[in-house]
This record gives C-alpha cells, sequence and structure tokens, in this order.
C-alpha cells in the first residue's frame, strides 16, 4: 500500500514528490544553431538568471524559430547535448476516457481540443488551469485518482498535469507535459498561430539533470521558460519584460512552490484541514469510496504533517514556516513594484499567471488566510483572481480574436 500512496496537492505521499520539485536546475538557453543547456545550482534562479541573462535572451529571441525550425529536428534529438540525454515521453496513446467536467467558454475560437489531466489542487495543475482560465480556452478535466491513477496509466510521463492536445479537424492527439513547458507552448501558439503546437513542442525536449538537493539525476524539460517567438515577440514583450518573466516562472518553481507544504501541513490539525479542503474542491467523493477517503484523508493529513517537518529542513525554511511563505510573497509583491498593477504591467504575464496559480491551490488553507492577512499580496491576489475569472486575457489574443497584435507594456 505504501508504495501506492503518494502526496500533497492533495494526494498521498510517501515518496516526497510533488511540492518537493523536481531539479534545482534551470536550462538556460538554446542559441540558433545550436542547443546549449546550461543548469543554474541555485534555487534562488532569478538572481543568477539576471545577471548572466545577455548572452542567451539577445541570442534567443528572434531567432529560435525562424532558423530554428532549420534546426528543430537536431533540438528535438538533443543534438549537441553534453550532459544530457533526450526521452520522449510523449509517445503514449491516449485512450477516450470520460471527463469529469467540461469548462467551456463561448468565446473561444482557438480551435484547440484540450483534455487536462490533473489533480484538482496540485499547484502545478492550478497554474495551468490559471492559463486556461486566462485566455478563456474550453478544455475538458480529467480527475486523477491519487492514489490509484488509474486515468493516466496509459502516459510514459507520470505526473499531473498533463494535457491531450488536438487541434480542430485533426485525427492526432499530442501529448503535452509539465506544467511550465504547457504554459511556455500554449501561449507561444496564441500570441502566433502560425507556429504549429506541434512544432513549438519540439523545442522543449525532456532532459537529464543532475539534481544537486537530491544527489541524483531526474528529468526535466529544456527551455521550459521560454516563449517561442518568431523575428520579433508578437506580444510585444521587451527582452527585458522577457526575462523577467521567465526569471519569476522559475522562482515559482523553484522557490515559492517550496513554501507551501510545510504551512499546509504545519499542525496536525491543518494538515486535515488541508486534506479536507483537497476534498471538498477535488470531489473525492466521485473519486473515492467513503472508507477510502477517510483513509486518504487522515493518512494522508499525518503522512504530510511529517513530511512538511522534513520539507521545512530540505528546503532550509525559517523556523517558523510561516514567516518563509510570508517573506516570499512580500518579495514577489516587492518585485511588482508600486506602479504596476501585474508584473506584466496593465495585464499578467505568464509569472503573474504561475504565482497566482500555485496560491490558488491553497486557498482553503489556514496558510493562505494568514497570507492574505499579514502579507501585501492581498490587492494583486484579488485583481489576478477578477481577471483569470473574467477569462480576460481571451481579448489580448490576435490569433483567435483577429485582433491587432499585443502593443508594447509598460514597466
Ligand atoms: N514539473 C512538473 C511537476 C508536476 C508534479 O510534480 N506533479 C505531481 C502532482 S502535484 C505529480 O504528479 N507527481 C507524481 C508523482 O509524484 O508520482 C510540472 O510543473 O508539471
Amino acid at each position: 500500500m505504501a508504495a501506492s500512496i503518494r502526496s500533497s496537492c492533495g494526494r498521498l505521499s510517501f515518496n516526497v514528490k510533488c511540492l518537493v520539485g523536481n531539479s534545482k536546475f534551470v536550462t538556460d538557453a538554446v542559441t540558433n544553431d545550436k542547443t546549449i543547456f546550461r543548469y543554474r545550482a541555485s534555487s534562488r534562479y532569478y538572481n543568477s538568471a539576471s545577471t548572466s541573462s545577455g548572452s542567451p535572451r539577445s541570442k534567443w529571441t528572434g531567432r529560435i524559430i525562424g532558423i530554428g525550425v532549420l534546426t528543430a529536428t537536431a533540438v528535438g534529438i538533443g543534438v549537441g547535448f553534453r550532459n544530457t540525454t533526450v526521452h520522449d515521453v510523449r509517445e503514449s496513446k491516449i485512450p477516450d476516457i470520460k471527463p469529469s467536467r467540461q469548462i467551456r467558454i463561448p468565446t473561444d475560437k482557438s480551435g484547440m481540443k484540450l483534455i487536462l489531466y490533473q489533480y484538482q489542487t496540485c499547484p502545478f495543475c492550478c497554474k495551468l488551469r490559471a492559463l486556461l482560465d486566462y485566455y478563456g480556452l474550453s478544455y475538458d478535466v480529467v480527475e486523477v485518482n491519487s492514489v490509484f491513477r488509474s486515468e493516466i496509466k496509459w502516459s510514459k510521463y507520470k505526473k499531473v498535469p498533463i494535457l491531450a492536445y488536438q487541434a480542430e479537424g485533426k485525427e492526432e492527439q499530442i501529448q503535452l507535459n509539465d506544467s511550465s513547458v504547457v504554459m511556455s507552448i500554449l501561449y507561444s501558439h496564441l500570441v502566433d498561430a502560425t507556429q504549429t503546437i506541434s512544432l513549438i513542442n519540439s523545442f522543449y525536449p525532456e532532459v537529464e539533470v543532475f539534481d544537486e538537493i537530491k544527489k541524483k539525476t531526474v528529468n526535466d524539460f529544456a527551455n521550459k521558460y521560454y516563449v517561442m517567438y518568431q523575428e520579433n515577440a508578437s506580444d510585444g514583450k521587451t527582452t527585458d519584460q522577457q526575462l523577467e518573466e521567465r526569471t519569476w516562472r522559475a522562482w515559482t518553481d523553484k522557490t515559492l512552490v517550496h513554501v507551501l507544504s510545510p504551512n499546509v501541513y504545519r499542525t496536525p490539525s491543518e494538515a486535515i484541514q488541508a486534506f479536507q479542503y483537497f476534498s471538498q474542491v477535488g470531489e473525492w467523493e466521485q473519486v473515492f469510496s467513503f472508507p477510502m477517503r477517510i483513509f486518504v484523508i487522515y493518512t494522508g493529513a499525518t503522512a504530510m504533517y511529517f513530511l512538511g517537518k522534513l520539507l521545512k529542513k530540505r528546503y532550509n525554511l525559517h523556523d517558523d514556516v510561516r514567516m518563509s511563505l510570508y517573506n516570499e510573497c512580500d518579495v514577489w509583491v516587492k518585485a511588482i513594484g508600486r506602479k504596476r498593477k501585474f508584473l506584466g504591467g496593465d495585464r499578467p504575464n505568464l509569472a503573474d499567471l504561475s504565482v497566482y496559480g500555485v496560491l490558488s491551490s491553497i486557498e482553503g488553507c489556514d496558510a493562505f488566510k494568514d497570507t492574505l492577512e499579514r502579507t501585501r499580496i492581498k490587492p494583486w491576489y484579488n485583481r489576478m483572481k477578477n481577471t483569470v475569472q473574467r477569462h480576460e486575457g481571451h481579448a489580448t489574443l490576435p490569433s483567435v480574436n483577429k485582433v491587432p497584435a499585443i502593443p508594447e507594456q509598460k514597466s
């Protein structure tokens, strides 16, 4: 039993996976004609990224697809890798599974058929949903049973979220893995629909990297925080704005996510509260039988309470873990500054959506309420919630709405 029980994000786990992160490293760059993967041994990626951004970003923007199309195959199969290996986890045949629910947005003209395999309260799934909802995309949800995970048995890639994509009128379904990769792919396509999802997907090969925290090799995806543009950034972002967006997206995955578990499982009663919340919003009554649900809630809460202590140590959190959560939220608010509504300026960018999505995963927990009370994040969070729930990103999409390209943003 222990082996099949997994954790966090409302799922049980005795093998520290979710909210623990996969790799400390961040793929840094792909240049025009050869693949260069640099891995940064720092969970504070935003510091190192900003000091060494010059060459990758200037070479990157405007070239990757233009010239990169010619080298796509090479990139895809990883020619030029030294310390990395490519695995194809996107070949699995996707079976027909009845969706748990369907999100239908009448204004969605994207022609994309999307199926999201997810846990409702997994921070990575919430992050991806924030993007889907903000841009007003219709999608089906397949809620994965966090213990048996039979809904993703077909997949070689064993994590959620997984997004199955099908183009209008096409037979072929494409499997997209990893929340950040999927966000980058969808966004690249939404701002420039001439780039097919399949082509864009080939720019994010799976690679093996050495994780210095875990002291072992783990799988990750190259370029996951990079949006693929053609000649010019078709959303009008400057290279500085692109760099800032990437930096904070990486920070969300490498830093922010790690303060959540120790906080929501801080005490036995908070751990139970968290699992009850997961059960409620994940509609576990449809996923588990009553005895199983009770078992999952109480066993999970107990396991995660202890695991939370371990994670606190691993990620060097403050003795009072709330302080770490508050600090990170304040760091984020400070990055936005007083003059901007969002990090992206007048509207959210992918970093705003990532931070919002991750924090929304713990909305029903004391840790979340405390954070809104004790930090300066509340106004931004509420703005995000409004704009996401109203699908306001939809109006900014040139490819969907046939409106002119998004004008340059203020910073
Ligand atoms: N880097 C991945 C992380 C996804 C992840 O870790 N998901 C967890 C759920 S929150 C998972 O499915 N873990 C599977 C497992 O632990 O076996 C992403 O951003 O999508």
